[in-house]
Order: C-alpha cells, then sequence, then structure tokens
C-alpha cells in the first residue's frame, strides 16, 4: 500500500549552543544570541502547536552550528542515515543526534570519505531527491540511496550549483506543490508530478509543511502570501537568526515520518 503524507509523528530539535556565533556563515553579520533563543523557542512552539511530540537534544558548545540538526541524520521509515556533514567541523555533531534517532528507528552510520547534509534531502513520497552540492557528494547520495532502498525508497539525484543546500533553493508548501528559488531548475520535480511554483524571496524557498499547515519565514512575506492564496494555512515562523548562520526552518529539526506515512 502506497504510504500517504501525513504530519510527522515527532520531530527532534536540538538546542542553541551558547557558541553559536561561531557557526559556519557566509555573511559575517550580528547575531543576537538573545533572539536567536527566543525564535528557536517559538519554532518549537510552532511544532508543538500542531499536536507533534518534540524531542529537544541539549546544545554542544564545541559544535556552534548543532542547533541546525537535520543535516545529521535523515529518517527514512524503519531505517535512518546518521550523516557525515560535508563541514568537517560539524562531523562531531552527529553522535548524540545519532543515538537520539535509534528511539524510532534502526540508524546506518555514513562510512567516510562519502559526504552528506540533511539540507539536500527533500522527501517526496517514494522519492529522495538529493541535491549534489558543495557539502554532499555522489558517494553520500549512494550510501543513502542503500539505506533507503530498505524503506523501499528510490533517490533522484539533483545538482544544486548555487546555493548551501537544495533545500536552501526549494522546499514542499504541501505534498505536491513545491516552492523554489528561481536559480533552481524545477524540471526533476515537475517530471515527478509536483506543481512548482517560483519564489523571488531568499527566505522562502524554505518552508515546512506540517499536515494541516505550513510553517514560512517572517522574511517571506510575499512567500506567505502567495502560499495563502492557494488556500494553505500559513505559520509564520521568525528565524532570522538563524537565516544569518544560512539556516532556515527545515533545519532546525529532524521530522521522523509517522508508521503508513511520509514527511518532508
Ligand atoms: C552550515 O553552514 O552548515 C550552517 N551554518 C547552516 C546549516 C543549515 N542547514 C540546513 O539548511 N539544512
Amino acid at each position: 500500500m502506497p504510504l500517504a503524507p501525513l504530519p510527522p509523528a515527532a520531530c527532534l530539535v536540538r538546542a542553541v549552543p551558547a557558541t553559536y556565533t561561531a557557526c559556519l556563515r557566509t555573511s559575517p553579520v550580528a547575531i543576537d544570541m538573545a533572539a536567536a533563543r527566543e525564535q528557536h523557542a517559538s519554532y518549537v512552539s510552532a511544532l508543538r502547536e500542531t499536536g507533534i511530540e518534540v524531542v529537544t537534544l541539549p546544545a554542544d558548545d564545541a559544535c556552534p552550528d548543532c542547533c541546525f540538526i537535520e543535516d545529521c541524520a535523515v529518517v527514512t521509515g524503519r531505517h535512518a542515515l546518521a550523516t557525515r556533514p560535508g563541514a568537517p567541523s560539524r562531523r562531531g555533531e552527529v553522535p548524540p543526534v545519532a543515538q537520539a534517532v535509534a528511539r524510532w528507528c534502526e540508524v546506518h552510520p555514513m562510512e567516510p570519505p562519502a559526504r552528506l547534509d540533511g539540507g539536500d534531502v527533500l522527501r517526496v513520497g517514494a522519492r529522495l531527491f538529493v541535491g549534489l552540492s558543495a557539502r554532499t557528494d555522489a558517494a553520500g547520495a549512494d550510501q543513502l540511496a542503500r539505506v533507503a532502498e530498505r524503506d523501499r525508497l528510490a533517490v533522484v539525484r539533483v545538482p544544486v550549483a548555487a546555493g548551501l543546500h537544495l533545500k536552501s533553493l526549494c522546499s514542499l508548501a504541501a505534498p505536491s506543490l513545491l516552492v523554489h528559488a528561481p536559480s533552481l531548475d524545477p524540471s526533476p520535480f515537475r517530471a515527478a508530478g509536483l506543481e512548482c511554483v517560483e519564489t523571488a524571496e531568499p527566505a522562502g524557498a524554505n518552508v515546512l509543511w506540517l499536515g494541516d499547515r505550513v510553517l514560512v519565514s517572517g522574511h517571506a512575506p510575499r512567500t506567505a502570501e502567495l502560499l495563502r492564496a492557494r488556500g494553505l494555512a500559513v505559520r509564520v515562523v521568525e528565524v532570522g537568526e538563524f537565516h544569518k548562520g544560512d539556516g532556515a526552518l527545515t533545519c532546525l529539526s529532524i521530522r521522523v515520518p509517522a508508521v503508513g506515512g511520509w514527511t518532508t
């Protein structure tokens, strides 16, 4: 029986470390730590409002990027891949995340030298679109494909020429609706039956579908309007301090699919 699109059974998040201002980022604009903590708490509330169980892992101050937990594991169903992030400074983030994910599924470690960040993986039904980016290589996509096969998912490789991750450029606003940046060629997604709408707002390309609503960044008001006009229930979340660290909505959680369902 095909899996149905369902809200996640649970979300795993990781607290903001005291060292967050030292995270990897392309722009040196000042980060406000108090605001970052407040925004993280609002993000967690927005997840909890839906009734989803949220599990919070403690921060690790030795890992300034650890709140971007999505990059550390990809849950495919009964199985998960504990990644080997593309940035060497982020590899210490993975062991506690892998341990936490093991509550729901069998976790498979990624073997070096392959590299993959969860931000490069977009789930759509029985497919995992995997961005080949500065952080994720072909060997990483191959290792994910081997784990995904166990849950009968197929990997579709997509080049990511600009931008940090595939999901910096596109994400699902609804099970069959992709929002994407102008720089992303949507043809592989159209070929998979998705309707694709472009947004010119950089923060608008990363939204988070949660079943009865979609989270949209406060930095993407036009995207929020576009999705409302399509009848979607939009929940705006302020994550500006995480945009400063090159992150967005999806990267702040790992979504565990419900039994019999898939989630993005
Ligand atoms: C990094 O450069 O790795 C972090 N500062 C941002 C990671 C964002 N992750 C994501 O969008 N999945």
